[in-house]
């Protein structure tokens, strides 16, 4: 099983500003702590981030036929784009929603997430270990 992990923008900032809501380790550690959890499902991933919402629609669209499940975070667009839904429903790959931090304990804008409306589950408030339990959810459910 070849998965496709998304981080959206900013996200490539960890560790180097607000530890109390995403954790002190940085984008690298996330990408290493990834790696490692799917090596131990036995599933491959490739981990990428961007800033730009055309380019995480690019790579939604161009994983149809190449990946067949896909983790995302996208972090600030989560509350923004039907471009990213709208990309995800195109795809139409089984995929995962991830938060580091629980939005729906945070700001009520932070609470409606359009992406989630294409997920089939989302894990959010558990840090780096929503990352493992989607790959897991995904292996499980494929
Ligand atoms: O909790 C999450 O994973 C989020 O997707 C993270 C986004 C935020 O906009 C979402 O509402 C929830 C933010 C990404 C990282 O932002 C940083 C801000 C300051 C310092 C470092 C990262």
């Amino acid at each position: 099983m070849k998965i496709l992990v998304l981080n959206g923008p900013n996200l490539n900032m960890l560790g180097i500003r607000e530890p109390s809501i995403y954790g002190r380790q940085d984008y690298s550690a996330l990408v290493d702590f990834v790696k490692n959890a799917a090596q131990e499902l036995s599933c491959e991933v490739e981990v990428r981030q961007s800033n730009h919402e055309g380019v995480l629609v690019d790579w939604i669209q161009e994983a149809y036929g190449k990946f067949d499940g896909i983790v995302i975070n996208p972090a600030a667009y989560t509350h923004t784009s039907v471009a990213i839904l709208d990309a995800l429903k195109a795809a139409g790959l089984p995929t995962v929603e991830v938060h580091l931090s629980d939005i729906m304990q945070r700001e009520e804008f932070r609470h409606i997430s359009y992406a989630g409306m294409a997920c089939k589950t989302t894990f959010k408030g558990l840090g780096f270990e929503g990352y493992s339990k989607a790959l897991e959810y995904l292996m499980l459910n494929r």
